[in-house]
C-alpha cells in the first residue's frame, strides 16, 4: 500500500478559526478526518501534516522525494499557503525530486489579490487545483490514485 502525504504550511492550522468566507468553517482536524477516509476507500496510507515553517517544510519534500524513489511514496499534495506566493527555496527543493505533486489551494487564488496570483510551486508541480475548498483534498487523493493506477 502506497503512501500520500498532504503537506501544509503556515497558519492552516488556524482552518475553521477565522475567514469562514474564504475557508470555510471546518477545521485542519476536519480536513484530516476526510483525507483519511478517502485514502482508505482508495488503499493508500496517509500521512498528513502541517508546518508554519519553510525548512520543515522543505526536509518533508526531500524525504518524500526518497519515498517516491523507492517506490512507498504515491505522491504529494501540497497547499504552501503563503509560502506559495514567496519561496524559491520551496521551488527548488520540489525541482528535480521527480515527485508527483499536486499544488492545491482551498480558495480560487486567482479570484483574490494579485500578490496570491503568482505561484513559485505551479511549475514545479503535476497539477495544480484550486478553489474547491476542502473538498479539493478528497479530489487531489483520488486524481492520485489514478495516477498510480489508472483505470
Ligand atoms: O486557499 C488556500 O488554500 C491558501 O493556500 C491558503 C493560504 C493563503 O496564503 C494562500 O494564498 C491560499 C492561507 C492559509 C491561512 O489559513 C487561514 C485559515 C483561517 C484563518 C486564518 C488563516
Amino acid at each position: 500500500m502506497k503512501t500520500v502525504l498532504i503537506l501544509n504550511g503556515p497558519n492552516l492550522n488556524l482552518l475553521g478559526t477565522r475567514e469562514p468566507a474564504v475557508y470555510g468553517a471546518q477545521t485542519l482536524a476536519d480536513v484530516e478526518a476526510l483525507c483519511s477516509a478517502v485514502c482508505n476507500a482508495h488503499n493508500l496510507k496517509l500521512d498528513f501534516r502541517q508546518s508554519n515553517h519553510e525548512g520543515v517544510m522543505i526536509d518533508a519534500i526531500h524525504e518524500a522525494g526518497r519515498a517516491q524513489a523507492a517506490g512507498t511514496l504515491a505522491g504529494v499534495i501540497l497547499n504552501a499557503g503563503a509560502y506559495t506566493h514567496t519561496s524559491v527555496a520551496l521551488h527548488d527543493a520540489i525541482k528535480g525530486t521527480g515527485l508527483t505533486l499536486i499544488e492545491l489551494h482551498i480558495s480560487n487564488v486567482h479570484a483574490r489579490e494579485v500578490f496570491r496570483h503568482h505561484s513559485y510551486v505551479s511549475p514545479v508541480a503535476k497539477a495544480v487545483m484550486a478553489g474547491f475548498g476542502i473538498k479539493g483534498y478528497a479530489y487531489a487523493i483520488a486524481a492520485l490514485a489514478d495516477m498510480t493506477n489508472p483505470v
